[in-house]
Order: structure tokens, then sequence, then C-alpha cells
């Protein structure tokens, strides 16, 4: 078995963050104490979170990128921003609101008319290379409702803190992705009997010598899936700039790491990918989350994030929002998971003492986002606990406790909002 110089550095720092994660969890456990010190609207509250730490919020301030709302900046440099909680009050996030995620500063001002897509690599028996128009033209048109979110998503969350962009529940978003299918790509290509893995590579440049340029890898059967797309079109308009524009990589179930935005190479390869992106990061303690495993990228102690694990979102009811008594509180949200598609969403308003399930809005395919909707009766005055629980068709749950990883990945606690009955 393949062993990184990375995973002994990790292991270390994973010990002593699990002795702090181990208090941590008792903190946040179920119990008015915890959750009436949430924030007050306005703070963290206004993220629809409370337990989201002052420090993550303090610098915190809306920003529009060109052709963008204003969205929740992380970094300027590279450009971080995070979709404001409202823009999940449908299932379909608007083009303009959709998040942004670089790793590297220097982003490519590729325009449409220079776009060419090149695949390649030694497993392949020749080297292609497609124009945007030759894929729009040479290829049958797929079309896919995915959602696309970032492996770090709710990071800034996590107890004790970790590293990273401090990223709140914004960093998501569910969009209808056209496109044409990888697999007729690398048809064209040809594959030898040793392809193991698709190496994907984006059109920017590291901007220092010492920073590795952003290049990911895929399982070659994940890359052969019906579903993986290279998208020219988000919600029917020309993909955004800040989206990867002109094209990028959609993989339906997989966390954003992999949906290589401005894609313009693919290599197939006999052997694993061993750049810092693949090798180091983006890699969770092995057989901590059930998930797809990339087999080829196995090692001790972990293994590369894959799959999404189900996870929900309340987005009409905030932290500390007063509701009159009599009349029900609409709990509403969405939920979603890595491609096996939601079976229920249950709300509980009583510590978690009783569940009821809610409304499942329209399906939109395994991949989307599913909304859900369940009026709460509101009978007597005082604090009520709102959680939404998801639950998936393969039979996974939100957890109740952080499974605490010392990257940040897989935040998929069960909300919990304290609202007052007056
Ligand atoms: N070329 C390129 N593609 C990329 C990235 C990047 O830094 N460069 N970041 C990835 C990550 S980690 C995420 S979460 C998604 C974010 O997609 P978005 O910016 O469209 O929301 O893009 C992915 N594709
Ligand atoms: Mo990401």
């Amino acid at each position: 078995m393949k062993k990184y110089a990375s995973d002994m550095a990790v292991s270390k720092t994973r010990r002593r963050l699990l002795a702090g994660a181990a208090g941590a969890g008792a903190l946040a456990a179920f119990g008015p104490g915890r959750v009436l010190a949430a924030t007050p609207l306005g703070g963290s509250g206004a993220l629809g979170l409370a337990e989201i730490p002052d420090g993550t919020l303090a610098e915190q301030l809306l920003y529009a990128l060109p052709g963008k709302v204003p969205l929740l900046k992380k970094t300027f440099r590279p450009p971080n921003f995070e979709t404001p909680l409202k823009y999940f009050q449908t299932a379909i996030t608007p083009n303009d609101a959709f998040f942004v995620r670089w790793h590297l500063a220097g982003i490519s001002e590729l325009k449409a008319k220079d776009y060419v897509l090149t695949v390649g690599g030694d497993s392949a028996n020749h080297e292609v290379k497609f124009t945007l128009e030759q894929l729009k033209k040479d290829f049958k048109a797929a079309e896919i409702t995915a959602v696309c979110q970032c492996s770090g998503n709710r990071r800034g969350l996590f107890q004790p803190h970790v590293a990273g962009v401090e990223w709140g529940v914004g960093a998501m978003g569910n969009a209808v992705w056209r496109g044409v299918r990888l697999r007729d790509l690398l048809a064209k290509a040809g594959l030898k009997g040793n392809a193991l893995e698709v190496v994907l590579n984006g059109a920017e440049v590291p901007p220092l010598e010492k920073t590795p340029d952003f290049v990911k890898s895929l399982p070659l059967d994940v890359a052969l899936d019906e579903n993986t797309l290279v998208a020219y079109e988000m919600n029917g308009k020309p993909l955004p700039h800040w989206n990867g524009g002109p094209a990028r990589l959609i993989v339906p179930g997989w966390t954003g790491t992999y949906w290589t935005k401005q894609f313009v190479s693919a290599k197939v390869v006999s052997k694993p990918e061993g750049n810092f992106w693949m090798s180091a990061a983006y890699r969770v303690p092995r057989g901590m989350f059930k998930m797809r495993h990339f087999e080829s990228q196995l090692g001790h102690p972990n293994e590369p994030i894959t799959t999404m694990v189900v996870n929900a979102l309340v987005t009409s009811v905030q932290s500390g929002q007063k509701f009159a008594r009599g009349k029900p509180i609409p709990v509403k949200g969405i939920a979603w998971d890595g491609g096996a598609g939601i079976d229920r969403v249950e709300v509980s308003t009583d510590y978690g003492a009783s569940w009821h399930k809610a409304k499942l809005g329209k399906d939109l395919g395994r991949f989307s986002f599913r909304e859900f909707a369940l009026d709460v009766p509101t009978r007597e005055n005082g604090g009520l606990l709102v959680m939404a629980r998801a639950t998936s068709k393969g039979g996974e749950t939100q957890t109740e406790q952080l499974v605490f990883n010392p990257a940040g990945y897989h935040h998929n606690v069960i909300q919990r909002i304290y609202v007052e009955v007056v």
C-alpha cells in the first residue's frame, strides 16, 4: 500500500486535534444551555446557524464581483465568496449569486473563442483537441441538475477551529448544467487497457513557482460516468467567468474540488496522480466517512474526500427570531446528498425527542437540492429548538455531533436553531 510523506504530518496533527475535539463535542451536545449562548440575530444568526464563532464573521463583508450580486467575502486573492442564505430559498441557485472558490490568485481571462480542451495522456491512444464550437456542434448535448459544494463548506463552524477558508453555510449551489459527456471526448482519444485515472487541469497558472498548480484526478469509471460533463452552460446561460467559463467539469455527487473550472486539459494516465492537491490536500482520515472510495488514491492513514454526505439547510428560520404564539412557524429549506437522493427530511422542536416528516418539494433528480417544508405549531410561550434532519435514499442521515477531521470537511451536523414564541 502506498504511503505519502504528508500522511505522517497529518497523523500527528490529527492526534492532537482529536484530543481537543472530545471536549468540543461535549460542548456542542444537545441542550438549551449551549443553544442559548447563540449570538443575536444580525450576528452569526444572520447565516442561519448560531454556532459560527464570532471571529469568523468579524472581517466578513458583502462584496459584488463583476457580474455577481453582493456575496460574503472570504478572501480577495484568490477570490473566495460565499452565497448568502436568502438565495437558498429556492432549489436552483441563480448564476449571479453562485459561490466562487479559487485556489490560486492568477485566474486566466480565457475567452470562448480561444478555448481549447486537450485530451490525451500516456494511457490515451492519441491526443485530441476541441474548441468550444466543436464541443457544441460535434457532440450530443447533455443536461443535469447538480449541487456543487466545496468540501470545506461550514468549516467555520468547526470546534476546535481548523485552518482554511472559514466558510459558513453558503459554499455551495445547485444549477442546471449543460454540456457534453466527458466520456464522448475520451472515446475520441481512445483508451489503453492500463488507463487508471484522468488528470484534470484548469487554465490558471500558479502566481509563484512554489505554489503547486491546481491539478486533480478522477478514477477512470467516474470520468466515464454518463453524468460527468464538460459544461458550457449554467441555468441556460453561458457559464460565468467566476464559475469556470468558458467550460468546466461537472462531477455530480462529488465535492466541488473535482469540478475543474476553465477545464483545458484531461490526461488519461496509468499511475496514481501524486501532486500536492491529490496526495496532501483534500484528504480525510481513512474510513471516517461513508462515501465512494477512490481506490488508486487510498493511503494510510487517510484517503481523498470524494462524494458528498447527506445534509440539509433551513432557510426560513434564523436563530434568535421571535414568532407569535398560535401561528405556526414555517420551517423550510433544502436537502441534498452525494447522489442517492433525498428520502425524507424530519423536523423536531423538542430537542430531538420527536421528529415530524416535512413535505418534500419537486424532485429535480438525485444530484439536486430538494426543497422541504413543514409548519410547526406554537402552543405556548418560550424557547423552541428547531432542528431539521435529512436522510438519503441510501439510508444515511445527518450527524448529531461533529465528525472532526483536521481539514474541516464534510460538516453535516443537524442544525440547531433557537427561536422564541412570544
Ligand atoms: N481551475 C480551477 N478549478 C476549480 C478550482 C480552482 O481553484 N481552479 N477550485 C475547485 C473547488 S475546491 C471548488 S469548491 C469549485 C468551486 O466552484 P465555483 O467557484 O463555481 O463555486 O471549483 C473547483 N474547480
Ligand atoms: Mo472546494
